[in-house]
């Protein structure tokens, strides 16, 4: 409770966080009420029941599944409103939201629909509780690099809006260097770029990311830890990497939440940070990730504060907010 209190106190912001992941089973329910969809549950105890996963594409099918609900401007204000009433609650004071366009827009939900639900729930959020937050538009790996450029460029009249692009989904089989021209493109808009790799996907995914798009974060990079060339490149370089602990447990990334690297990496330099990735799927908040990795791994105010400080450090807030969160 003690440490729960601490961890709860310690000022924040959260770089990993799929919105579409923070649907919870109850407002699922609501919208496919709401959206005259049926889902096949019967209850949000159903639906919870039926998260069994043990791998990243397992928890996909079921994701992309869920997320279809979605629907409506209000459908998606509702999700970040809900999503940033639970921050507060963890004392997240800034979020950097990742939301999949192509998770919607093949589903004949418009670019716009998506934006503004977002950006209403986001202005929401600053009014509520004064946490300040930015958009990473992330591309679905699975698909084509063609379709991630028709995305790019159905972004053109957000990009004020936008403050990075991101790469998620099936990491196996689908290498950064697959996307190393819209990532190139992106840049040239003036976007911040980042990735997922080192997830499932084998340390030299996380050498494409660096070499080939240039990334100026990492989503998640545990496996970089096998490669000591590659850990030190990582810490010299100052590359923040944004780490999930309850989203390694459930997608068996760690075998147990004892063994997760979480203190390895800060010991070998890294800029390590505490995320919660899909917390309505994971079981967990971001607060909750804190907990869960200290319990486990014994780590102590000092360990908790470095990765709250990390939070801010490996933001894209500019310089003056950093310094003010420090
Ligand atoms: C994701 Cl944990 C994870 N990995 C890759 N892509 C994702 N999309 C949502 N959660
Ligand atoms: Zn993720």
């Amino acid at each position: 409770a003690d440490l729960s209190r601490f961890i709860a106190g310690l000022p924040k912001a959260e770089l990993h966080l799929h919105i579409e992941g923070s649907l919870e089973p109850e407002l699922m329910f609501a919208l496919a009420g709401r959206n005259g969809l049926t889902i096949p549950f019967t209850s949000a105890d159903a639906v919870r029941a039926a998260y069994q996963f043990s791998n990243l594409q397992d928890f996909l099918d079921i994701y992309y599944q869920g997320a279809a609900v979605l629907v409506t401007e209000r459908d998606f204000h509702d999700l970040t409103v809900a999503y940033f009433d639970r921050a507060a609650a963890d004392g997240v004071k800034h979020a950097e939201i990742m939301f999949d366009p192509q998770t919607h827009t093949a589903r004949g939900i418009a670019f716009d629909t998506v934006m503004r639900g977002l950006l209403s729930g986001m202005a929401d959020a600053k009014a509520r509780h004064g946490i300040t937050s930015c958009l990473i538009m992330s591309f679905l790996r699975h698909l084509s690099e063609e379709d991630a450029f028709a995305t790019l460029e159905q972004s053109r009249p957000w990009l004020s809006h936008i403050t990075a692009v991101g790469l998620d989904s099936s990491e196996v089989g689908n290498p950064p260097s697959r996307f190393a021209r819209v990532f190139a493109a992106a840049r040239e808009l003036g976007l911040k770029l980042c990735a997922h790799a080192g997830e499932e996907g084998p340390p030299d995914y996380v050498r494409e990311a660096l070499d080939l798009l240039a990334i100026d974060r990492l989503d998640h990079g545990n496996r970089s830890l096998e490669d000591p060339v590659l850990t030190a490149r990582l810490a010299g370089a100052g590359m923040t990497l944004t780490v999930c602990p309850l989203s390694n447990l459930k997608l068996r990334v760690v075998h147990a939440m004892a063994d997760h690297p979480i203190d390895r990496m800060l010991r070998e330099g890294l800029r390590a940070t505490v995320n919660s990735d899909d917390p309505a799927y994971f079981g967990g908040y971001v607060a909750d990730n804190y907990v869960a990795v200290a319990e486990a791994r014994g780590l102590g105010r000092q360990e908790l504060a470095t990765l709250a400080r990390n939070s801010f450090l490996g933001s894209f807030l500019p310089d003056e907010a950093v310094a003010a969160h420090l």
